[in-house]
This record gives C-alpha cells, sequence and structure tokens, in this order.
C-alpha cells in the first residue's frame, strides 16, 4: 500500500507534529520555485530528470555511459557540496554541465538549480537538447524534501549500499518513478537479493520499474533510456508531492 509523505511522516513515533510543521513551511517556498522551473523547462521544449541517491551510487558515471547514445540529447545541473569534479568528468564526454556547489548544504532547491539553469541557457547549452538531467546532492535524506520541478525522478540504489535500503529510507524512494540498481556487475561479490527491492518497492509504492544497470555493460543502459524516451513521449509528469 502507497503512503503519502505525510503519513509516513505522521507514522514516525520519533518525529513531533512539530518538526512536521517546520519542514512544510520550508517546503512551501521552494515549491513556488520549483512550479517556476517546471513551467520554464517546458517552455523551452526540455524534458528534466532529477536523480538522486547516496554519495558513490555511480550516478556521474550513468550520465556519462548515457552520452553514448546519440538519439539523447541532454544538459546536466551538477550537485555537490564542493568541487567542479563532476561536472568537468561529463564535459570531458561532449556534455555540457553546470556545477552547483552548495558548500554545506546536503541538497538542490530550485532557486540553486534556477541559477544554474540560467547559466547553461545564457550559453547556448540548452540549445538542441530535449532532455535536462539534474545529478542531486549524494544523499538518501535531505533530497526528498526539494521539488526541482522535474517531470521524472529517479532513484539510484548501488548494490555495495545493500538490498534492504528502501524501506530503511522511504521517504526519498517514495519520490522514485524509477529505481535503478547499479553497479548490477556486483550482485554476486555481495549476494545482493533484487527480490527484496522488488517486494519493498512494491510494498512502498506498487508497480515502480526497477532497472539494472552496470558500467560495464552498456546494453543495460538502454531500457532505462528507452523508459525516459517514452515518458517523455507520453507528456509523462510526476505528480509527486515533496
Ligand atoms: N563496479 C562498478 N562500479 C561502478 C559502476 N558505476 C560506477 N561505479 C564506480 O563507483 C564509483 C562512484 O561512481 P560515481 O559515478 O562517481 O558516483 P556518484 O553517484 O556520481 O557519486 P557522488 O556524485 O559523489 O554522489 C566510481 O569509482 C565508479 O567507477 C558500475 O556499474 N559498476
Ligand atoms: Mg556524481
Amino acid at each position: 500500500m502507497q503512503h503519502s509523505r505525510q503519513e509516513t511522516l505522521q507514522n514516525n513515533p520519533n518525529l513531533n507534529a512539530k518538526s512536521i510543521q517546520v519542514v512544510e513551511r520550508i517546503l512551501s517556498k521552494n515549491d513556488l520555485k520549483a512550479n517556476e522551473m517546471r513551467e520554464k523547462y517546458t517552455q523551452d521544449g526540455l524534458y528534466t530528470i532529477n536523480f538522486m541517491s547516496s554519495p558513490g551510487s555511480g550516478k556521474t558515471t550513468l550520465l556519462e555511459n548515457l552520452a553514448n547514445f546519440e538519439d539523447f540529447r541532454f544538459s546536466v545541473i551538477e550537485g555537490d557540496m564542493q568541487t567542479n569534479r563532476d561536472a568537468e568528468r561529463l564535459q570531458k564526454k561532449g556534455v555540457f554541465a553546470e556545477q552547483i556547489a552548495t558548500g554545506e548544504a546536503c541538497h538542490l532547491e530550485a532557486s540553486m538549480v534556477e541559477r544554474a539553469y540560467e547559466a547553461l541557457k545564457n550559453r547556448g547549452e540548452l540549445k538542441n537538447k530535449d532532455y535536462l538531467i539534474i545529478e542531486n546532492i549524494g544523499n538518501l535524506v535531505c533530497p526528498a524534501s526539494y521539488d526541482l520541478g522535474a517531470a521524472l525522478n529517479i532513484l539510484l540504489l548501488s548494490v555495495p549500499e545493500g538490498d534492504d535500503k528502501i524501506l530503511k529510507y522511504p521517504t526519498i524512494f517514495m519520490c522514485a518513478d524509477a529505481v535503478v540498481v547499479s553497479k548490477a556487475d556486483m550482485i554476486d561479490y555481495f549476494g545482493f537479493r533484487v527480490s527484496q527491492v522488488q517486494e519493498d518497492m512494491q510494498k512502498l509504492k506498487p508497480d515502480t520499474p526497477i532497472f539494472l544497470t552496470s558500467s560495464k555493460d552498456l546494453h543495460s543502459l538502454e531500457k532505462l533510456k528507452n523508459f525516459i524516451v517514452n515518458k517523455r513521449t507520453q507528456g509523462y509528469f510526476s505528480n509527486h508531492k515533496f
């Protein structure tokens, strides 16, 4: 059975009503900006995807590999606390990318994305692109509270993190329009049970598609890429309330 974010928070005995209200007040300002951004992406003909996961689960590697598909034209907004490393990795692959370094913040907010978006746009780096990909800060907690106006929210869970994470971090996995089990080449080494991920996602958000990807096997990315392409063709927009 699917629970709303509010229900998940309310059912948690470790949270009190006060903490829920504070979270919601902060959200409303971000929500307004996210709505603005949603309109901007659409006006500019860009289908936007927000990739979220723990640090190091393979987000940038996945984007580097998506650049191999010539029919998948995208630019990237990179979120990290420090350094331009991820943006530079993508630029080396010929992908236009703008880095946001948040300093101390553990998530991206819509206003940060707006600044990066305008920088890409002013450089002409959104022209002739169909997709804008936002790589969120590696964190399975805070990004779940900040809408960035993306049409699709994709959650990565890498094999070395363990197959039990979905129900431990339910709030973020509830955002997912799709879950990517990344580093699938490591499944046997870690005794990772894909069936556990399927079972837990079924409890949390039934029928969410789950993809297995590996940087060692580029074909494994094709299904994910086709899923994104189809969602765009269908005009799908996430209705998840952050
Ligand atoms: N075995 C294996 N290693 C992978 C795979 N994908 C990524 N890696 C490795 O995992 C490490 C982290 O990958 P990144 O792509 O930087 O992960 P990230 O999620 O972007 O990390 P942050 O931006 O720091 O959150 C790197 O050493 C990658 O080479 C994979 O499919 N299989
Ligand atoms: Mg990265």
